[in-house]
């Protein structure tokens, strides 16, 4: 089961500029079915855990400060090949080097400020997905 979901947020750039419909649209018409969501805000202290893993990065900072600055969508999404294929649909961490018609190429601003967050592995979409989401809140 795992191998079929992901974990996705529309980051802060992303909600200020008014793409969540846009977004969550492009999501369900790549054949992602909602299993979790939720509209919130993370603390800093919450985004600096969230993205621990770049702790010793010269980003990091800045990051925290970001994902922390306004409301995010936070969600798990089912497909077959979902971690692979989110990545696909999303497009490269940087929107300059993203494909065409990707989510990131539409509607980020730039490598730190990149509209949507995908899980990179399935340990991860499974380790994200519980960091947000009680059990109770799966569908
Ligand atoms: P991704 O898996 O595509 O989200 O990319 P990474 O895990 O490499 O990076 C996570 C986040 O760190 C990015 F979404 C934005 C930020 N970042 C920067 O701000 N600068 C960088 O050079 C790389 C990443």
């Amino acid at each position: 089961m795992a191998g079929n979901r992901t974990f996705t947020m529309i980051k802060p750039d992303a909600v200020r500029n008014g793409h969540i419909g846009a977004i969550l649209a492009q999501m369900n018409a790549g054949g992602f079915r909602i299993v979790a969501m939720k509209y919130t805000k993370l603390s800093a202290e919450k985004a600096g855990e969230f993205y621990a893993v770049h702790k010793e990065r010269p980003f990091y900072g800045e990051l925290v400060e970001f994902m922390s600055s306004g409301p995010i969508v936070a969600a798990i999404l089912e497909k077959d090949n979902a971690v692979a294929d989110f990545r696909t649909l999303i497009g490269a961490t940087n929107p300059a080097e993203a494909a065409e018609g990707t989510i990131r190429a539409k509607y980020a601003t730039s490598i730190g400020e990149n509209a949507v967050h995908g899980a990179d592995s399935d340990e991860n979409a499974m380790i994200e997905g519980n960091f947000h989401f009680a059990g109770t809140e799966m569908f």
